[in-house]
């Protein structure tokens, strides 16, 4: 039996094919690889470099999907059921939007796939293939799972690990669609899993694609105490009420951490509060001064993570949010518009206000484009919000403010190790500003798709 795994890309710029240059391992194809039976032969196709060959043969295709790939998901799907090849869809898009899903592969799985993928396959290989899986969250993810990496070789990735302490996250951010997946639970892998995984291949810098690392002090100490002797360097995503505890930090930079994506998502109170954000509660009140001096104590490399468009927005404060980025000197920062996730409270809530644009499936529209707009804000338009969002990420990523932000002595400037890092990857993401701004959803022209 032949699989074939795919990673869609999100799509196409208006005159020319997109390639993201910034690319990573898609690591739930690695998972899904490890879980399948090892006769089954396995070929991956990552859709945001390569060509994907649908005439080379396959029995199954398993397609990873997320809101924004949904489109050019369902592309590719069709192009190989048009040959008779049956595909099976699962990913965030596929929990959030089952019923849409399932209008587009053979097979769908809601949720992850520890438990399921093992049965999948066998049903596959009797002719009986259901139309639907669903199980129980595994309470330990990846339990004796270490991701297969093979199918990664020769892609051209960048040069970072990825891989996975936990998932999910204890908040609720109303616009989050990690918690509308993971329902606000945590689930963690065990710590000697993730030791072995580290110890099966050779990189020494690794991504801990968790939603929230610290969502659980005690178990992140755990998985910190644990890494101490591997002598790594990493990254990943964390709350800023991980500040609160010393010991925690403590571990956390002894155990090789270079900085985390923190969401600081608004410099407004009032905005936090229309987020649910139960991380900053009450920390944006003096712009985050504390939590920005102990960061820079720490040495932490910080990617902030914005979110503009809320309720309490005006052009003016967007631009203030941008320039608080600038003057703070994070190594790095998003600047993405609020985004209606499907099944989110912030897309129920927008949804009843009559908000919503597209008709209310932005990631299916043919006049969709990326980083824009999708709602009505209250103080400005759409068509401004998208312009003042794209003015920050281009501001924000400016060469001027490169060299600013490099001239921060404890993060940027504290050895040559992290102004390398600093200096590599601000022109890159620079760069793919301008590549994805307004790009198309899927390859087809004005294709229209059913949800
Ligand atoms: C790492 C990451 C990134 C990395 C990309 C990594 C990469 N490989 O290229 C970076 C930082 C670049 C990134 C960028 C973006 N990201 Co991102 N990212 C993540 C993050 C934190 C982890 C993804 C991951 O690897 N998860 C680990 C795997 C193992 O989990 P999984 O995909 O859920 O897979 C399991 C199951 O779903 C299932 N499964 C998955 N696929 C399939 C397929 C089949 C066939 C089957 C049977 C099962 C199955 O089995 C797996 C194992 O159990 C997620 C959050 C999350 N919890 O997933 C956000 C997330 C996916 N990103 C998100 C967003 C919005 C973005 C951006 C659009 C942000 C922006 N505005 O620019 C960009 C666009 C990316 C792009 N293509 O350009 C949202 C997507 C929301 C949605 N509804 O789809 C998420 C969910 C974050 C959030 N909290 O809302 N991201
Ligand atoms: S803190 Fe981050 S991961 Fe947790 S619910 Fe909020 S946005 Fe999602």
């Amino acid at each position: 039996m032949k699989l074939v795994l795919i990673k869609p890309n999100i799509g196409r710029r208006e005159h020319s094919l997109y390639v993201d240059e910034g690319r990573m391992e898609p690591l739930q194809l690695g998972i899904l690889a490890a879980l399948t039976p090892r006769d089954v032969e396995i070929v991956m196709y990552d859709d945001r470099m390569e060509e994907i060959p649908y005439d080379e043969g396959a029995d199954l295709v398993a397609i990873t999907v997320e809101t924004f790939t949904a489109r050019r998901g369902y592309e590719i799907s069709k192009a190989y059921r048009e040959r008779g090849i049956p595909t099976v869809m699962g990913g965030m898009h596929v929990m959030l939007l089952p019923e849409e899903v399932k209008n587009h592969a053979d097979s769908i799985m809601i949720g992850d796939a520890e438990n399921l993928w093992p049965q999948l396959i066998e049903d596959f290989k009797r002719g009986q293939l259901k139309k639907e899986y669903r199980g129980e969250q595994p309470l330990i993810p990846q339990k004796s799972i270490i991701t297969r990496r093979d199918i990664f070789e020769g892609k051209g990735y960048l040069p970072i690990t990825l891989l996975q302490f936990s998932r999910g996250c204890k908040y609720h951010c109303n616009f989050c669609a990690s918690t509308a997946y993971f329902k606000g639970n945590h689930y963690c892998r065990d710590v000697q899993d993730v030791v072995r995984e580290i110890k099966s291949q050779k990189r020494k810098l690794l991504f801990f694609v968790d939603d929230n690392i610290v969502a659980d002090f005690e178990k992140a100490k755990a998985l910190f105490t644990a890494l101490i002797p591997l002598k790594v360097k990493w990254v990943s995503q964390g709350s800023m009420d991980m500040l609160e505890d010393q010991e925690l930090m403590e571990l956390m930079v002894k155990s090789g951490c270079l900085g985390l994506v923190i969401g600081f998502e608004s410099i407004n109170e009032e905005n936090l509060e229309y987020a649910a954000k139960g991380a900053n509660r009450k920390r944006a009140l003096d712009h985050y001064k504390k939590e920005i001096q102990e960061l820079r104590k720490w040495g932490l490399q910080t990617w902030a993570a914005f979110t503009l468009g809320y309720d309490g927005d005006t052009k003016e404060s967007i631009i203030e949010t941008c320039k608080f980025a600038i003057e703070n000197k994070f190594c790095f920062a998003a600047f993405n518009i609020l985004m209606p996730y499907p099944n989110t409270p912030l897309y129920a809530k927008l949804q009843e206000e009559g908000r919503l644009l597209y008709g209310g499936n932005w990631w299916l529209h043919e006049d969709y484009r990326f980083n824009h707009a999708a709602f009505i804000p209250q103080n400005l338009s759409p068509e401004d919000l998208t312009e003042v969002s794209f003015w920050c990420r281009r501001a924000f990523n400016s060469p001027w403010s490169i060299f600013k932000r490099a001239l921060e002595p404890h993060t940027n400037l504290r050895n040559p190790y992290r102004f390398f890092t600093y200096l590599i990857y601000n022109p890159l993401f620079r760069k793919e500003v301008f590549k994805k701004q307004s790009m198309r959803f899927g390859l087809k022209e004005a294709e229209k798709i059913n949800g």
